[in-house]
């Protein structure tokens, strides 16, 4: 249950095992959850996925919901559900939805099991797997899910190659390895984003760029929660707002350490819980 890519960098042929590693596991599953994370739900959403997924029934499980602006979140499940979409916030540290995935999923699929039944077909569990970008936390979300009671239900016959699941319940098994979707960025802003939430390493970019990208966000969209994090004036151009800090901390020593501490707080939530993507 262990994959950590978060250190690779994507190249096409990466991207293309990835999708057709997910096409295949795709076959085997009645549901997919996609997994995008509530600060960057924007940024941390593959624009291919929909290409990948067709008519599979999907949630869109907003992750680390705990971190992420209040307001945001809900505009933003409201934006997908707009769009036909089913979406849950989740915190899958402390547990708050998880609960709700699994009859939320019966629901999307009820349809289809009420089909199944006329048809006369014995009823099975429903089966779904996990997918998202690097960091967005879907081992996490797998283990809350699973609990202690992990129960490996082990391959299925007609499947080629092996797989295990995980029995939730009696209404569902989930795919024990979750699927890793590449991070896109094309956009300039899309690799910041995702580079601040920790998708990406944050060697990719220069750390000034980043920085300046989220002190300007930030006075911006959190102004009040800038000027009380660092006590400053947030009138001031960037490269001020850094030597007020270093004057008021010691150990700060230059900007790009300032910006590093600034990164640093926001990754801590130690300014507010912020939100990275606007509508
Ligand atoms: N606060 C909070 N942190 C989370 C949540 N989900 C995951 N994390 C953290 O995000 C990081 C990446 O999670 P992980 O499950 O390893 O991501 P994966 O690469 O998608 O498997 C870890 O430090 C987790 O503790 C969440 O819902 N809330
Ligand atoms: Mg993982």
């Amino acid at each position: 249950m262990n994959e950590n890519n978060t250190n690779i960098n994507w190249y096409p042929g990466h991207m293309a095992k990835a999708k057709r590693e997910i096409e295949e596991k795709l076959k085997l599953v009645d549901i997919v959850y996609e997994l995008i994370d509530a600060r960057v739900p924007y940024s941390s959403k593959n624009p291919m996925i929909d290409d990948v997924l067709k008519n599979k029934p999907r949630l869109i499980i907003m992750t680390k919901c705990d971190m992420a602006d209040e307001k945001e979140n809900k505009k933003w499940e409201a934006y997908y559900n707009k769009k036909g979409l089913s979406v849950i916030l989740v915190d899958s540290i402390d547990g708050y939805n998880v609960k709700k995935i699994v009859p939320l999923s019966k629901e999307i699929l009820k349809e289809k099991i009420e089909r199944d039944r006329l048809r006369g077909l014995k009823p099975r569990p429903i089966r779904s797997m996990i997918i998202g970008i690097p960091n967005v936390g879907k081992s996490t979300l797998l283990n809350k899910l699973v609990g202690k009671k992990v129960a490996l239900v082990g391959n299925k016959p007609g499947v080629t190659k092996a797989q295990q699941w995980v029995r939730l319940n009696k209404d569902l098994d989930l795919l024990d390895t979750p699927g890793v979707l590449w991070p896109k960025f094309d956009e300039k802003k899309v690799a910041i984003n995702l580079a601040l939430s920790g998708a990406i390493r944050d060697e990719v970019l220069p750390i000034e760029e980043i920085g300046n990208y989220l002190l300007d966000y930030l006075k911006k969209y959190y102004k009040d929660d800038l000027a009380k994090a660092y006590g400053i004036d947030v009138s001031l151009d960037n490269y001020e707002i850094c030597d007020e800090i270093m004057k008021k901390r010691g150990n700060i020593k230059s900007t790009d350490e300032c910006f590093n501490l600034i990164i640093q707080d926001f990754r801590n939530c130690r300014i507010a819980n912020i939100t990275l993507d606007r509508l």
